[in-house]
């Protein structure tokens, strides 16, 4: 029996004994974010679990012929179409019922992809796909560039951003755009369940993903990840620099069912003690992809991140009716 999300408690032993889907001996970098993220969300299914993922770094890391660490089934799709292979998936899986092919046994349907698939080349096939209301869960694994090609910009990477295509010199200081507010696009979808995740507070990020595979319909999970190789960052401090943007408030915790926001705990933690609070250069510096930023000429740059984030944050509080 399907157990409802509201039952599903679970200890961090009990959670450590649920067995692996993600095996080890990948080849990501030490601290990779995105493998922490495949990880978790494979361990909160309910039980049968078929996964698709677009290019990037999860694909190429894991797949390398001969060898796979996917120990459920796993279909590599191209770049842009997670979300119309996943509609495929569950499409197919409802015509065998249907034909009495596969019993009644639920079968969780799960699409990974990067920035890069998710908030550019992928997001049609995204929007399409949950238009037509299909039951699946898109975790979109956030490392703010196109990884797996060498660190170009995306949607999603935040503005003052080093990549190698927005390089920080005399001409820009880095990327000028800021982030695209994805999750927030995905809400106005008006679709079952969005919700947004970070590695560094891994039973929040679990749960919210159980809760995406039970929804009846789509939903969408934007899990924050960081990239040592691209953020410039020290493979160690991953979690750390995740939890910092999280304290930032650069990159908030909340959910919306329905298009009803709800802030998650450790962001509602800061709303109450507003002290609790940090600057957004606590987070900054800990990566090198942002170190000019600390130049004085850039100065008005982390004035616009502080300012925008500010904004934002103020936003969030009052879609949650907590401002
Ligand atoms: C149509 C198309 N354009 C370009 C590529 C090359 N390509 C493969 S993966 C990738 C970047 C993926 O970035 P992202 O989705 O952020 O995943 P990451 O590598 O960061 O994990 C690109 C540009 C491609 N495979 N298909
Ligand atoms: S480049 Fe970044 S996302 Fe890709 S495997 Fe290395 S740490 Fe992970
Ligand atoms: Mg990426």
């Amino acid at each position: 029996m399907v157990k409802k999300l509201s039952e599903w408690k679970f200890t961090s032993k009990e959670f450590a004994q649920i067995p692996e889907k993600f095996a080890s001996g990948h080849r990501a970098c030490a601290g990779c974010g995105p493998a922490i993220v495949l990880r978790l969300v494979m361990k909160a299914a309910r039980g049968p679990i078929i996964a698709t993922n677009a290019t990037g770094c999860m694909e190429v890391v894991s797949t390398i012929y001969p060898y796979t660490s996917w120990k459920i089934p796993w279909m590599h799709t191209a770049f842009e179409t997670a979300a119309a292979n996943a509609s495929g998936i569950e499409s197919a899986l409802k015509i065998l019922r249907k034909k009495g092919k596969i019993k009644d046994e639920h079968v969780d349907v799960v699409a990974f992809a990067g920035d890069g698939g998710t908030f550019d080349i992928g997001f049609q096939a995204l929007s399409g796909a949950v238009e037509r209301g299909h039951d699946f869960l898109y975790v979109l694994y956030d490392n703010e560039a196109y990884m797996n090609t060498g660190i170009q910009r995306s949607g999603g990477t935040p503005r003052g951003a080093w990549t190698t295509t927005s390089p920080a010199g005399k001409v820009i200081p880095g990327k000028a755009e800021h982030k695209k507010p994805i999750a927030d696009i995905m809400v106005a979808h008006e679709m079952p369940y969005v919700a947004t995740a970070n590695i560094a507070y891994w039973k929040d990020l679990v749960i919210k993903a159980r809760k995406g595979m039970e929804v009846n319909g789509p939903a969408f999970l934007h899990a924050f990840a960081p990239c040592p190789r691209g953020w410039r960052s020290e493979n160690e401090k991953t979690v750390e620099i995740a939890r910092l943007a999280t304290e930032t408030c650069v990159f908030p915790l909340w959910e919306a069912e329905y298009g009803e926001y709800k802030l998650s705990a450790p962001s509602k933690a800061i709303a109450l003690k507003p002290e609790r609070k940090k600057p957004v250069e606590a987070y900054l510096k800990t990566q090198r992809r942002f170190r000019h930023l600390f130049k004085p000429e850039n100065k008005h740059v982390l004035e616009e991140i502080q300012s925008e984030v500010d904004r934002r944050w103020k936003k969030l509080l009052k879609a949650c009716e907590i401002a």
